[in-house]
């Protein structure tokens, strides 16, 4: 009965007081029990020197002293006549009250700190640093970028993977069944294919790192919470071109962002990349998805680390048009299943050796797990952080978006030995392009950003002719270009991508290597050496991107070097035939003119 007199009391009071600290502050206020009627209680009032301001609420008896002479706010009781109250015989009981510090149960958004209910909540050492004495790694600013208000709403991602359990708990209110479709099945409903090996459960996973619902008391939290999440079920059966052509040729109009956490064998002896179909569809995807403003495109980099694979000879991850992401562990080692290349663009955490954390994700059966691992974690969260930066501009081009993580991600702790500083003064490494990601970077740049003007593209091809590398040396090839200053139409005034076109006949793939140094002494790695790779096959016009001179000018020299080095002593036969041929040699600079905005 005390408990809730003080409480009905005390309202007022308690909602002008901020939190304090323990100790107790005393008012002016007393609640005093006296029986016999008003008239009684009055004249009590009166003989104190107190205003008897009436019964409390329903509480016979009860009565609300004021006494005028009490200091507000002390924190001490005051002595004086008044508290004699206390032994007058009528008096049955009486307590000065005291403020009790109620808090708002909001989210305080100056402090760093927000609370979900969800179980895995404080699982999310990638993301908040709320429990104080477990490690975290708050430096892709998730959090900072929700506290500024972006969720994802109104922003559509799909997952092309192995399907996505749409009725999970923790998925079912931000699944869009019109971001969804069933390649594999021929229908519209992407539910996973259950087995006893739960074979299926990455497109799952994948989903719920970008949206699972928040604060639903369930699982964890997306990183774009708000947003609408689809899945393309496209894995669980035969691959082909016509199969990749239409997974990711889905709605354009309507989905935003796809993300694929799959590609070619990570097997350090593959070198695969897009059919024509699926080629036609990212240059469909970039210039009309999106009501022209461009499909995004977010690739994950590949877990062949392991293996000595290298990502520029995965087609998908090189491509100009998705957004290639590597891994970093917790600690910010490189992890074991981590490829390096020169196409990578940023890097998020994720899994690394047993001791380190991995990242918790809803899982099939609509269950939730603490296991998702390698670079399939890290394009999901890079979708998650770009479906922010949509919310907070809409009309963001897929340039746009890559500008953004160029100029946003950041090296921080992530150790790499080739960190290095390009002349337009960005720092990229082969590991982990331009860095870690930056949410809360992306969300404000995102914000007042204006758009790049249109790319050009600029084709220098080198004169036509067939040079040999003596095994065990290297060759260097120049090509000089004026960034096609000559024709204001394709004029490159500052670098986007690189992509250089090689046709190259060797006996051992794998012993090659090979680097592009810019005009302005940048030089970026485009092949390693790997060690699996027996292929005879070379490399006949594929095509090595790099992001590594982005910013820089595309006028001057351009040098490519190849550098043959057998692992294991070649047969004399084969010998006779060790020449790599570099036959052809194209450099393609995609940039923007000299109204680009300045670095
Ligand atoms: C989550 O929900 C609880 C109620 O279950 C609420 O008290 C809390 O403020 C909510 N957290 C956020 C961050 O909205
Ligand atoms: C090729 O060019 C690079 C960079 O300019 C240089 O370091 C290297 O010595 C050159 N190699 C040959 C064989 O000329
Ligand atoms: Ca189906
Ligand atoms: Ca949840
Ligand atoms: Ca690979």
């Amino acid at each position: 009965m005390t408990l809730f007199l003080l409480s009905i009391l005390f309202t007022v009071e308690v909602s002008q007081s901020v939190v304090r600290g323990h100790g107790a502050f005393y008012t002016n206020h007393w609640a005093v029990r006296i029986s016999g009627g008003p008239e009684h209680a009055d004249q009590v009032a009166a003989k104190y020197g107190y205003l008897n301001l009436g019964q409390i609420g329903s509480l016979e008896d009860h009565y609300h002293f004021h006494h005028s002479r009490v200091v507000r706010r002390a924190v001490y009781s005051l002595k004086g006549p008044h508290s004699f109250i206390h032994m007058d015989p009528k008096v049955d009981w009486a307590q000065q009250q005291i403020v009790k510090p109620r808090v708002k149960r909001y989210a305080q958004s100056d402090a760093n700190f927000i609370h979900f209910n969800d179980p895995k909540w404080s699982n999310m050492w990638y993301i908040h640093c709320n429990d104080k004495t477990s490690r975290c790694r708050s430096e892709m600013n998730i959090l900072s970028a929700w506290q500024r208000g972006y969720t994802g709403k109104n922003v559509v991602v799909t997952i092309l993977d192995d399907g996505i359990e749409r009725n999970h708990p923790d998925l079912a209110q931000n699944y869009d069944h019109l971001a969804s479709y069933d390649v594999n099945g021929n229908d519209h409903d992407p539910t996973p294919r259950y087995d006893s090996r739960n074979e299926n459960i990455h497109g799952t996973r994948c989903a719920g790192e970008v949206a699972a619902v928040a604060n639903n008391s369930h699982c964890i939290v997306g990183i774009a919470y708000n947003a609408h999440i689809g899945g393309i079920r496209m894995l669980d059966g035969d691959v082909t071109d016509i199969v990749e052509a239409k997974s990711l040729g889905i709605r354009p109009d309507y989905i935003d962002i796809y993300s694929a956490s799959w590609g070619p064998k990570d097997d350090g002896k593959t070198v695969d990349g897009p059919g024509p179909l699926t080629k036609q569809t990212f240059e469909r995807g970039i210039k009309k998805g999106r009501k022209g403003l461009g499909s995004i495109f977010v690739w994950a980099s590949g877990n062949g680390g392991r293996q000595g694979d290298h990502c520029s000879c995965d087609g998908y991850t090189s491509s100009i048009y998705t957004i290639s992401i590597s891994s970093t562990t917790e600690n910010g080692n490189k992890p074991w299943y981590l490829e390096a290349c020169s196409s990578i663009i940023a890097t998020t955490y994720s899994s690394g050796e047993f001791n380190e954390r991995k990242i918790v994700t809803t899982d099939l059966r609509q269950r939730c797990t603490d296991g998702h691992t390698g670079t399939s974690v890290s394009a999901p969260i890079v979708a998650g952080i770009i479906a922010l930066a949509l919310e907070a501009n809409l009309l963001l081009t897929w340039r746009d978006v890559q500008y953004l993580l160029v100029k946003t991600s950041r090296p921080v702790h992530l150790k790499a030995d080739d960190w290095k500083t390009n002349a337009a003064g960005h720092r990229v490494s082969h590991l982990y392009g331009f860095g870690l990601v930056d949410a809360e970077a992306m969300v404000l740049e995102a914000t007042k950003w204006r758009t790049v003007p249109p790319q050009h593209t600029c084709t220098q091809i080198a004169e036509r002719r067939t040079r040999y590398i003596p095994a065990g040396q290297s060759l260097n090839s120049s090509i000089t270009t004026s960034g096609c200053s000559e024709e204001p139409e394709q004029f490159v005034d500052y670098l986007e991508h690189v992509v250089v076109k090689v046709l190259i006949v060797h006996p051992r793939r794998g012993d090659l290597e090979i680097n592009v140094i810019s005009p302005s002494g940048t030089k970026s790695q485009l092949l390693a050496k790997r060690l699996f790779d027996n292929s005879n096959e070379g490399f006949r016009d594929w095509e090595f991107m790099t992001v590594h001179f982005w910013g820089e000018r595309a006028q001057g020299t351009w040098t490519l070097e190849i550098i043959d080095s057998p692992s294991k002593p070649r047969n004399p036969e084969v010998l006779g035939k060790t020449r790599a041929v570099m036959d052809q040699m194209l450099t393609i600079a995609s940039i923007v003119s000299t109204s680009a905005q300045a670095a």
